[in-house]
């Protein structure tokens, strides 16, 4: 099926007047849902050192959604440097997803795009089983239904799976642990899994779930715990704010630095065979103590500070949290680089900065102070 950015060219540079660069080596093509996301952006990075021309998916938004991705951008009038376009879908839209497949010819496809917000999918759980869940079996049938019309049976397909699967069982949690998801978000990542397994076992689809323990950076979302934590601590050491209301300070997370996790993303997919990885640092640490290095790291104490407040608890939690990463150590070999108290550094350092600039802007009259994250 051909179409304005091609498919049987996958691979070779086109010049702007439409004539192909026989000599250029080919270029593997990246499809990304959820590209606007923490690891969207780090994603397309490191495809796109490698080489690699990535398309990504992007929603609608009354806003732009593309912060994260901003300074790759680059105007697609300019055909020989744009090597990342985007495109308009939606995982609740199977047309959108089976016509940019059609379009785009990808390589490789990475499924990142979800209501990720474990606590909002307390809120939302239509919603957020439509997206993660079914949103996943929609992308999966389209890479299937495509395969199917075109003969592309090297097409290969990542899953986003979450350490949040395992839930309520004890760690070190890993590819042999059953999951007991504890909110609608975990359980429709659960569905999600088994669609991927199923796919690969029913068709033969080269198909990899990876099972990802929380990973952090500059980029998250302000409202997950560590970048909640990192923006109040930048915006309280420069004088912005004087509390921060937090929830469960006990429950414990494994966790990493991003930029390190989409490494593994792309390592199962160069593997001979699909399978499921768990990618993990394998040190877990409770709320309180990130709080204790994030206020440390500027010479304050958190108990000066934090408030805890009801509202953050969620109906069922995960108390629990560390990977056993050994199968992606030796099979993939792949390992964390960034360490937990580099990480809680790294988003510190970069939060009070960003600290400094909305200061200015406040003492100019441009935003109010109150104004938090
Ligand atoms: P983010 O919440 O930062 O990004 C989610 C992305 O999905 C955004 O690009 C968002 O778009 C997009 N999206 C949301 N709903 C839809 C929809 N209906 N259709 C299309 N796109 C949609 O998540 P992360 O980058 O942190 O995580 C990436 C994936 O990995 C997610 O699936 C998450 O559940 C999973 N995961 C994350 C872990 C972590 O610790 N970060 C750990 C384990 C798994 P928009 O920008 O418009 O909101
Ligand atoms: P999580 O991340 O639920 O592990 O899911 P989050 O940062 O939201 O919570 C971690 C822990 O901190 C506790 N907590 C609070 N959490 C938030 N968001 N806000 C608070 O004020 C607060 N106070 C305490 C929570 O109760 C929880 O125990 C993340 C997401 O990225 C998922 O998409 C991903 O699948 C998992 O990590 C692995």
């Amino acid at each position: 099926m051909a179409s304005e950015n091609d498919t049987s060219r996958s691979g070779s540079t086109t010049t702007v007047n439409g004539d192909e660069a026989p000599s250029t080596p080919k270029r593997k093509i990246a499809l990304i849902t959820g590209i606007t996301g923490q690891d969207g952006s780090y994603l397309t990075e490191f495809l796109l050192n490698k080489g690699y021309e990535v398309h990504g998916l992007i929603r609608r938004s009354s806003n732009f959604n593309t912060q994260r991705i901003n300074h790759i951008y680059i105007d697609p009038h300019n055909a020989l440097k744009a090597l990342m376009k985007l495109h308009y879908a939606d995982l609740s839209d199977a047309s959108s997803l089976r016509r940019w497949l059609d379009t785009i010819f990808p390589d490789e496809v990475y499924n990142l795009a979800a209501q990720s917000h474990v606590a909002v999918s307390f809120e939302i759980p239509d919603y957020t089983a439509d997206v993660v869940a079914t949103g996943a079996l929609r992308l999966l049938e389209a890479v299937r239904s495509h395969i199917s019309a075109t003969g592309r049976t090297h097409i290969r397909y990542y899953q986003a799976g979450s350490s949040e699967m395992f839930g309520s069982t004890p760690p070190p949690q890993s590819e042999s642990t059953p999951f007991h998801p504890r909110s609608p978000y975990a359980a429709s990542k659960c569905a999600a899994h088994w669609y991927t397994v199923n796919y690969r076992e029913a068709y033969g689809i080269f198909a990899c779930n990876g099972i990802l323990f929380n990973h952090e950076s500059p980029r998250r979302g302000e409202n997950f715990v560590t970048r909640k934590i990192t923006r109040a601590v930048g915006r309280i050491k420069i004088g912005l704010q004087s509390k921060l209301f937090l929830g469960n300070l006990q429950a414990s997370r494994d966790w990493g630095f991003a930029g390190d996790y989409v490494e593994a993303m792309w390592m199962m997919l160069q593997q001979e065979k699909p399978d499921d990885y768990v990618v993990a640092t394998e040190e877990s640490h409770t709320v309180e103590e990130f709080l204790e290095v994030a206020f440390g790291n500027v010479g304050l104490n958190w108990r000066d500070h934090v408030v805890i407040d009801k509202r953050y608890f969620r109906p069922a939690e995960v108390d629990n949290l560390k990977g056993d990463a050994s199968k992606a150590r030796k099979e993939l070999g792949w390992k964390p680089r960034v360490g937990f108290e580099q990480l809680v550094k790294m988003m510190v350092d970069e939060d009070v900065e960003l600290a400094k600039r909305e200061k200015v802007l406040v003492d100019a009259g441009y935003m109010d102070a109150q104004q938090q994250p």
